[in-house]
């Protein structure tokens, strides 16, 4: 494996504050419409937590696992860039994990579309494993999204764990998805951070889109999905931040 680059320092590309408002079990509470959403969406183990550590440049900020299956349910961070841009990235639950009972699998093919279509989501950015190239589901997936959003719905393709295959090989896939789904594929890596500010770059020109004349806040002062609301009662569980062993 190549050494790690050093991310840099140009403020678009740091991540000052980063933290977890809200983890959702079921579609009965979707995020309301806020910040500007971006949603990492991919196969179980593609490496959707870990790419989410490497774009806020945290250790475990997302719950990573060796083991398919980590993240089971729809996790919601707000994060502020050096230069004060602030959005909100999500991390889905992995969807073609073979253990999990079909009546699981059920629960989070509709959990994912209703997610995929509340209004609060601004883009998706769909992980493929650089070895495994696109499938049926990442296809379904892209064909859902069009018809639920329309063509011009803003998605990125990006191949991960780049760092596993050699340079050409990563080429040879990165052309593969780019003609199978014309547009442009990145090629990431959590370990290398490769991609990392191809990507940030993308979303960025997502968010500037949504927000032409963002006035960008200096700080995330309080979760915008407190677990407890002012003098009320405790959120339901599922509004809870789940546990971290
Ligand atoms: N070498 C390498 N390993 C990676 C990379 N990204 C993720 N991994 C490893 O792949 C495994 C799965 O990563 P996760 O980030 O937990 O995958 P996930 O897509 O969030 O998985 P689910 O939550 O189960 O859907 C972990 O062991 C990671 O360390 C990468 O870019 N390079
Ligand atoms: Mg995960």
């Amino acid at each position: 494996m190549p050494p790690a680059a050093h991310p840099s320092s140009d403020p678009r590309f740091t991540v000052p504050d980063a933290r977890f408002v809200l983890g959702l079990a079921d579609s009965a509470t979707l995020p309301p419409a806020g910040l500007p959403e971006i949603a990492f969406a991919g196969r179980s183990n593609v490496g959707k937590s870990s790419l989410l550590n490497a774009l806020t440049l945290r250790k475990s900020l997302a719950r990573t696992s060796s083991t398919p299956g980590c993240t089971r349910q729809i996790n919601v961070f707000d994060v502020r860039l050096g230069d004060g841009l602030r959005l909100r990235l999500v991390d889905l639950p992995g969807f073609g994990y073979a253990k999990r009972s079909k009546q699981e699998r059920g629960r989070w093919g509709e959990l994912i579309e209703a997610y995929l279509q509340h209004g609060g989501l601004s883009a998706l950015v769909l992980l493929v494993d650089v070895r495994r190239g696109l499938e049926d589901e990442e296809l379904q997936l892209v064909e859902f999204l069009r018809v639920v959003r329309g063509p011009d719905f803003p998605c990125a393709i990006v191949l991960t764990k780049v760092d596993k295959v050699s340079r050409s090989q990563a080429g040879k896939a990165v052309d593969a998805a780019a003609r199978a789904l014309g547009q442009p594929v990145i090629a990431f890596s959590s370990s290398t951070f490769q991609g990392r500010e191809q990507l940030w770059t993308r979303v960025r020109a997502w968010v500037a889109q949504q927000q032409p004349h963002a006035d960008p806040t200096p700080e995330i002062t309080s979760p915008a999905f407190p677990s407890t609301p002012p003098g009320g009662r405790p959120a339901p569980a599922h509004h809870r931040r789940p546990r971290h062993p």
